[in-house]
């Protein structure tokens, strides 16, 4: 099926919260949640497969309680299953670990379904789509990262389009309720691109979201309208 031929669907927003600004954080969240924002995306990173770091579950679970918004797990950490009982889980949130990290990736996705989750695969840009072939059919959510996990602020790696692409056509060819979720770079100039080329859900950064130029009311709004503006193309 080609991309132009690709039934409609609604495009959330997933607020990536490392990008919050963290001394108004509560008025911001506040705001994320009046605006009906789908998803808080917390981004985990443990120095190893990604550098830096972020946020642990004790900040995570303490914020997670002060809203009502559902939650979207990214784990940029080495063997994630030794953190799974850390967080809380609740139904329609999403758990998404990284194929490069788990040496079980299967064992680790039914562990997060008993969980109640709905599970996540994330794929660095340079990892092929090839990896997900015998575990595609155990996958709620594939989380194409568009730039290499770690920062905020780096520029997309352009190949994500096509890959985004392929992974649609692939995902209705066999019928599957996947959804696509693409992290990194997600400003007005490539959402559309994104959308257009197949993406469901957008993870709202530094460049597209948590904006120091712009109040987040108004990010917002633009971020909708470049999503609208992708969902005309095709
Ligand atoms: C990166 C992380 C992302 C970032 C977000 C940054 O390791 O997974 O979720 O927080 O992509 O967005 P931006 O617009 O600064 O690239
Ligand atoms: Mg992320």
């Amino acid at each position: 099926m080609k991309a132009n031929t690709i039934p409609k669907r609604k495009v959330e927003i997933s607020a990536s919260i490392m990008c919050i600004d963290w001394l108004h954080a509560a008025k911001q969240l506040k705001i994320l949640e009046e605006q009906s924002i789908d998803y808080l995306h917390w981004d985990v990173i443990d120095g190893r497969f990604a550098p830096d770091f972020t946020m642990g579950s004790s900040i995570i679970n303490k914020f997670r309680a002060s809203s009502s918004r559902p939650s979207d797990y990214h784990l940029m950490v080495e063997e994630p299953s030794q953190l799974f009982d850390n967080f809380s889980i609740t139904p329609g949130d999403i758990f998404s670990v990284h194929q490069e990290c788990c040496r079980n990736l299967h064992r680790d996705l039914v562990s997060l379904r008993k969980k109640g989750a709905r599970v996540g695969v994330a794929l660095n840009p340079g990892t092929s789509l090839e990896v997900l072939d015998y575990v595609i059919e155990d996958i709620d959510v594939i989380l194409v990262m568009s730039v290499n996990p770690g920062f905020m602020g780096q520029e997309l790696v352009p190949q994500t389009l096509g890959k985004i692409e392929k992974l649609r056509r692939r995902i209705d060819d066999m019928h599957l309720d996947i959804k696509i979720s693409v992290d990194g770079n997600v400003n007005y100039q490539n959402i559309p691109n994104m959308v257009e080329a197949g993406a469901d859900i957008l993870v709202g950064g530094s460049s597209g979201l948590f904006r120091n130029d712009m109040d987040l009311e108004d990010s917002i709004k633009y971020l909708r309208e470049s999503i609208s503006e992708g969902e005309e193309k095709r």
